[in-house]
């Protein structure tokens, strides 16, 4: 299976996401503050959880993690070439044969509670996390940097056919080529800095954070809460509902890609490149921005035939491997690539202008770090 960030171009090793970014206003919108969520905030302290975790906890780097319930779901899609191609008639049809690592349609049981991040993690919570920790990224650790949007950069020129220029030590976490704010989700980090920020903060508070395993994520995406959601996205089958869901390539991201234009979405969701996390409506499960906003790293290896011999209870994806999986589309990616099932990956090495993180957290009382 063929990864690339962009129908042209690749990042080293990735699969189709998204297309370019575009100036365009920005809706503005913030970060929706507790909510209406009658849910308990419970600064950790490496103590364990009262009786039972709470609904929602915020750690110390001000992370809200919302509680998962156990329950099983359908995972992955059987959708044919030709059932997609009524949906998604602009895109060549290699592109939807492409897809055959999402079968066969399984069950899968999560046969435990978990924290999942609210949010994706913000530029704001990661500057805090490395100040704290002395921890640098691997983009400045290497001195080969990131990614980044230059509307004067032109993808015919690079090598690979990058949609973005780079490497470049000029783009990292805290420049991805366009301005973000604090409460934007943090970008061009590697799936290793992700579990560095994991392993630091478990250290730091006595509990086990860590990465959602694949069968996790799409299980959080689906918002399972015993309806069997099977829909494509999580307001139901149609790609126009993104626009009022999710930050993904919209016609306001479009004007920065003509050439792409044809596969963005018909109409604005008001954001050209990142949103401040949370500026669309939760999931059933009280997520924000599971489809676009940025990629997210997940625990599993990939393995392209995964699913054929996926055990029902837990599972974790293949042993070894050299590729890891990055679920939910960007700011930058075209609406058949944020379906809930779609699965991409990437080298742990890799950091690009597209990709950001959501950790979770177990949530056994105990558990140890
Ligand atoms: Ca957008
Ligand atoms: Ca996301």
């Amino acid at each position: 299976m063929v990864s690339v960030f962009t129908h042209t171009g690749a990042c080293p090793g990735a699969r189709p996401a998204g297309k370019d970014p575009g100036k365009g206003p920005g809706k503005g919108a913030g970060l929706r503050p507790a909510a209406a969520v009658a849910a308990v905030l419970l600064v950790l302290a490496g103590t364990a959880w009262p009786d039972k975790p709470p609904p929602m906890i915020e750690n110390s780097l001000g992370m809200s993690f919302m509680l998962i319930p156990a329950g099983d779901f359908l995972m992955g899609s059987d959708e044919t070439p030709a059932a997609l191609a009524k949906t998604y008639p602009q895109y060549e049809t290699r592109r939807l044969q492409d897809l055959s690592d999402e079968g066969p349609v399984h069950r899968v049981r999560i046969t435990r509670p978990f924290y999942l991040g609210r949010h994706e993690v913000t530029v704001g919570q990661f500057r805090r996390f490395l100040e704290a920790s002395g921890y640098v990224p691997e983009s400045i650790a290497d001195g080969t940097g990131g990614y980044g949007y230059n509307p004067a950069y032109d993808p015919a020129t690079s090598p690979r056919g990058d949609a973005f220029e780079g490497r470049d030590p000029r783009y990292s976490w805290h420049n991805p080529g366009f301005s973000q704010g604090d409460d934007h989700p943090v970008l061009n980090v590697t799936w290793n800095d992700a579990v560095a920020l994991a392993d630091w903060l478990s250290r730091r508070e006595g509990r086990r954070y860590r990465l959602p395993t694949e069968a996790e994520w799409e299980y959080a995406c689906r918002a399972h809460a015993g309806s069997g959601q099977r829909t494509r996205y999580q307001g139901g089958d149609d790609p126009a509902s993104l626009l009022t869901t999710a930050n993904t390539f919209d016609a306001t991201a479009a004007a920065n890609w003509p050439r792409w234009a044809h596969f963005a979405l018909p109409g604005h969701d008001g954001f050209a490149f990142t949103a401040p996390v949370g500026s669309f409506a939760p999931n059933g499960f009280g997520l924000y921005d599971m489809h676009g906003n940025a990629w997210e790293w997940v625990a599993d290896w990939y393995g392209e035939d995964t699913y054929a011999n996926s055990p029902e209870k837990d599972p974790q994806g293949p042993a070894e491997g050299n590729r890891r999986v990055r679920r939910g589309g960007s700011w930058h990616t075209w609406s058949l690539y944020a379906r809930c099932a779609y699965r991409n990956w990437n080298s742990p090495q890799t950091r690009y202008t597209l990709v950001g993180m959501r950790l979770a957290l177990d949530a056994d009382p105990g558990s140890p770090p």
